[in-house]
Order: C-alpha cells, then structure tokens, then sequence
C-alpha cells in the first residue's frame, strides 16, 4: 500500500479547522488535525510545501517509522507548529490502518480499558448568579464534572468568561483584525476566588467534581497561595497555574498544596514534562493529540506518566476539530490511567463539516465502533465556510503591562 496524496483542507464553519486528508493507491483514506488556534496558517504551509512531498510514494502502515523520519528527519525539532503537523500525519496514518483492520482505532491501541470515558463541560459567569446559572445548564448537558471560571470585580474581560454580546459569536468580528485585549489584575483574582468556590460549593454540595483553570498567570508562590485557600473546596484540579515551561518553580506550589495540579495543554514534547512528571509534580498531563504530535508520542506520555501515578487529561477545547477529538476518545478508551476527557461540543455546522461516530451522553463520550477514527469530512460544505483570520486574545495588566493570557 502507498500513499498518493496528502492535501490539507482549510475550513471555518464558525472558527477555523484544519485537516490533512491522505489518500492511498487503494482507496483508503486517512484524516488527522492540525488546527492551532491563532495561527493556522503556518501549519498548513509546513504541511503543504514540506511534509506532503515527503508521504507521497510511501507505506502509510509504517507509522512509528513515519513519525520518526518527520521528526528527527527535520533536524529542527519540537514546537507548536512543527508537531500539530506530524500529529495530523500520526492520527491519519492511524486512521488508515485502522480501516483496514476493519476495526475501530481504540481496538488496535489495547482495545477499552473502560465502557466510556468521562467528561468534564464549562461553567462560566460574569457574576455568582450567571455562573449558577450555567453551572446547573451544564448539569442538564448531563455533565458530572464542571470546571468553573468566574469574572473578576473591576475587570472587563477575563478568560473563560464569555462576556453577553459575544456568546453566539466564538470569533469575535474585532479579533479578525487584531487580537482582542483583555484585562487582568492577579491581587484582584486572588481576592475573588475562593469566596467563589466557597459559594458553589454551598449550592451545589461537596460531592460535585469541579475544576479551574488559572490559564498560566500566577508566579509559583501565587499559585501555592491559591491552591491552599482552595483546600477546603477539595478541587479536582487546579489547571495552568503557572506558565510551566519553568518546571522547576512547581516545587513551590507542590510544597505548600494538596490541590491536585493539571498542567500540559501548550507543551509539545515529552520533554516539556520531564521534571513535572518524575518529581511528581503535576496530577494530570493535559496535552492534545493535536499538539503533541499525535497518538503515537501521546500514548508514550501517558504511559510515562502511569508509573508516577498521574493520569491523562487530553485537552479538548472547541478549536481541537472532531478530528483531534475522536482521536482522543479513541485513547483516553483505550489507556490504563485515563483520568478525565475534556468536552466543550462543537456546532452543529461544524459536526456537519466532521460528521462523527463518536457520541455523548450522561456526561460521557465514546468513540463508537466505526473502523479507524470514525470521522467522515464533508469537503464540498468545508469549501464553503473557507477560512477567516482570527487571533486569541492577548492580556495586559491594567498599567498595560502584557501579562501571560
Ligand atoms: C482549555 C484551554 C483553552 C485554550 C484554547 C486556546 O483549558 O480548554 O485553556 O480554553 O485557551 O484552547 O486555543
Ligand atoms: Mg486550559
């Protein structure tokens, strides 16, 4: 069997996905993501002008070879950009030789060492009632698990926290331009915190799982602060304390907290993970299939991990693409210590551009019993919603200071 092409597909049906197709002499054809959020297009031209050139002609089923050629054949190695498009060589490659075992991809990494996998879905709120509010929409989603982000008194805009007139539009018409600013002030969030979860947790009871992402803003004495006012909420985790890729500064907030620490969601390599993992301290490894290079590098990580105890945690943001998504409920079905999946759902024009076997319900996912990865691109509806620029947000601190958002 040989590869005869790899085309990249661009499409927008609401924010921006971008897809490898391959295509092999027998009619087989494999889809991975490579969607960075912010920056599309730089993955899109190293797919193109210089990975596709080098799949034609070669055997799809030879996937650990593949992912090594790419990686150490580049000579430059590692990075967001990079590793997104080996991820979506990796996950179409396993796409391929799934449908030809005619068996589901969990079947070929193990097959389940569960019946479904667990979710955890978004609450957020400009104030404690918004926020009840959409805590309670989820619970009716039929999730068990809630991560809860809050607006912060006196800030405008605050990650996590859809302010009203944006909600129906996830790619802000003003952040096609220029990304949009947000504002953040760390003393004013550390106030407001815990008395938020002290309130949730009185509403809602202790038994509730819930989570917080601190999107890497905090110092590590920051952070330990926070996660021991968090103590009695009894989180289950503190997500992106820090930004991390000081390793080292974990210590301190290891040594101060018993909240549980997720972190993982912009590293790439195993490597990013090291002193994290083998000095234990981090509780869950939060990287995407998307981003870290794809299932292969993935399934090493967790393995890694398990001899430390951690668990998984694949990111799963609505700017992962069903893609990236079924490949990691494939995983996440398939690993002995999967801990958690996040969930956010996709539009229905985006499940129609990517229509997928995997389904949710009762707060789970499973990936559903379609050879390979399960997912089928309509390309004739992704030409029609082409793609639209469009940035993350940046953050600075109200004397304009740019601060990590
Ligand atoms: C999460 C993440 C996302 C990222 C987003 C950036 O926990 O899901 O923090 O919300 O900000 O994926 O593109
Ligand atoms: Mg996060």
């Amino acid at each position: 069997m040989k590869i005869t092409d790899a085309k990249v597909v661009v499409t927008s049906p609401g924010r921006n996905f971008v897809t490898l197709k391959i295509t092999t002499d027998e009619g087989v054809t494999g889809l991975g993501d490579a969607t960075l959020n912010g920056r599309e297009l730089a993955v899109v031209s190293y797919l193109t002008d210089h990975v596709a050139p080098l799949l034609i002609g070669s055997d799809p089923h030879r996937i650990e070879d593949t992912w090594q050629f790419l990686y150490r054949g580049a000579y430059w190695r590692r990075g967001p950009v990079t590793m997104a498009a080996i991820a979506a060589v990796d996950v179409a490659l396993w796409d391929i030789k799934a449908k030809v075992a005619g068996l589901p991809l969990y079947q070929l990494l193990g097959g389940a060492s569960r019946e479904r996998v667990r979710t955890y879905g978004h609450a957020n709120g400009r104030d404690l009632p918004e926020l009840f509010d959409s805590i309670r929409a989820r619970l009716a989603e039929g999730y068990k698990s809630i991560r809860v982000q809050t607006g912060i008194p006196g800030l405008k805009a605050v990650y996590g926290v859809h302010s009203a007139p944006d909600a129906a539009n996830p790619t802000r018409l003003d952040q096609r331009v220029r990304p949009h600013v947000e504002d953040w002030d760390t003393d004013a969030y550390l106030r407001h915190i815990p008395g938020v979860f002290e309130a949730v947790r009185n509403e809602f009871g202790p038994e509730l799982p819930l989570l917080h992402d601190a999107h890497h803003r905090l110092t590590p004495l920051q952070a330990a602060r926070l996660g021991k006012e968090l103590e009695p909420y009894k989180l289950f985790w503190l997500e992106d304390c820090t930004p991390a890729e000081n390793q080292e500064g974990l210590r301190v907030v290891r040594r101060h907290t018993t909240t549980p620490l997720a972190i993982g969601e912009v590293f790439n390599t195993v490597f990013d993970y090291q002193t994290l993992v083998q000095e234990q301290l981090i509780d869950y490894v939060r990287s995407a299939v998307t981003h870290f290079g794809g299932v292969t590098p993935l399934r090493k990580l967790f393995d890694y991990a398990a001899q430390y105890q951690i668990r998984s945690a694949i990111h799963g943001p609505e700017d992962i693409s069903p893609v990236g998504m079924a490949a990691a409920v494939h995983l996440d079905l398939a690993i002995h210590n999967f801990g958690i999946q996040e969930y956010s759902g996709h539009t229905d024009l985006t499940n129609e551009v990517f229509r997928h076997a995997y389904t949710f319900s009762d707060g789970h996912l499973h990936p559903g019993e379609a050879p390979g990865i399960g997912v089928e691109l309509d390309e004739e509806l992704a030409a029609a919603h082409p793609y639209a620029q469009g940035y993350l947000p940046v953050n600075r601190l109200q004397d304009g200071t740019v601060h990590d958002w």
